[in-house]
């Protein structure tokens, strides 16, 4: 019997009792729903191998390999291994890889023209503590804006880039560094369910476009603080065989990047898109 069962007050529904590599349309219906209603979702108990993993990614959207050529998988580019090649040969941790995702709370892809749908995660290895993903909602972010700000935003975009501020590109290819930043509404208003969320990223972000530099740097500040609301947080602690996908139209997430780094923790990735050809590596 598939079981739905919200585990956050605004965000966060976990699903069991399915297989998904069994779904017909009307069995995956409910649950996509389920997902768009509550941003994050868990589907546990899988055994997948990776065309089967893919095959359900596929209902989704429209994967598209990850720009980070260095951590794709060598046989399925659509697949980012994460936790993979952890130490450098000389037994070195290589932080890239460890603390990936965990640099501070985020959105994927907000460097693309398009960004992501979606990121769907597979849990091949987890370690004995830590390693959860934290989340936080957009929607809930944007209601929470005082008046000023949602008046200031509204129509707004903003420039981000894959480095940010900070230019941090280690885990990029040097041909695919230095691309121009990709703009986008602050407010954006969600394709499938109509709401307005607080489109941000603060890894990613360079400017308020239409702002005075100074300006900018205070609004882009400004809107760090309101990322992760009380009720607008699931923190997800993994299984082997959990799906975890997450609503990139509309919600923030980071990895706590504090487990023993001698212990496996390993992840099948990918990116979903709304549409065929959105992303700028989609030619590939
Ligand atoms: O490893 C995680 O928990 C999440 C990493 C991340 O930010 C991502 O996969 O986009
Ligand atoms: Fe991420």
């Amino acid at each position: 019997m598939v079981q739905i069962r919200r585990v956050g007050a605004q965000i966060g529904v976990e699903v069991s009792g399915v297989d998904v590599r069994k779904l017909d349309d009307a069995g995956f219906a409910p649950i996509y729903q389920a997902w768009l209603d509550h941003n994050v979702m868990v589907v546990t108990g899988q055994e997948l191998t990776i065309p089967e993993f893919l095959r359900y990614s596929d209902r989704f959207g429209f994967i598209t390999p990850h720009p980070s050529k260095s951590t794709r998988h060598p046989e399925y580019p659509k697949i980012t291994m994460l936790g993979i090649n952890k130490f450098t040969p000389d037994g070195k941790l290589n932080d890239s890889i460890y603390r990936r995702g965990a640099e501070g709370w985020h959105t994927d892809g907000a460097y693309d023209p398009v960004p992501f749908k979606a990121t769907q995660l597979y849990g091949v290895a987890v370690p004995d503590t830590g390693g959860d993903t934290l989340f936080a909602s957009g929607y809930a972010a944007y209601d929470a804006l005082s008046q000023r700000l949602k008046a200031r935003l509204d129509g707004v975009n903003g420039a981000f880039s894959y480095g940010g501020k900070r230019k941090s590109q280690a885990l990029l290819n040097p041909e695919d560094r230095d691309v121009p930043p990709a703009i986008h509404p602050i407010v954006r208003v969600h394709s499938e369910t109509g709401r307005k969320s607080l489109y941000y990223d603060p890894g990613k972000i360079i400017e308020v476009l239409g702002a005075e530099p100074a300006e900018s740097d205070d609004l882009i500040a400004e809107l760090e603080t309101y990322m992760v609301q009380p009720d607008g947080q699931y923190r997800h602690k993994w299984r082997v065989g959990d799906i975890v996908i997450w609503d990139n139209r509309c919600s923030y997430h980071k990895a706590a990047g504090d487990y023993p780094p001698e212990q496996d923790r390993i992840h099948w990735r990918v990116s979903i898109q709304e549409f065929p050809q959105a992303g700028r590596l989609a030619a590939e």
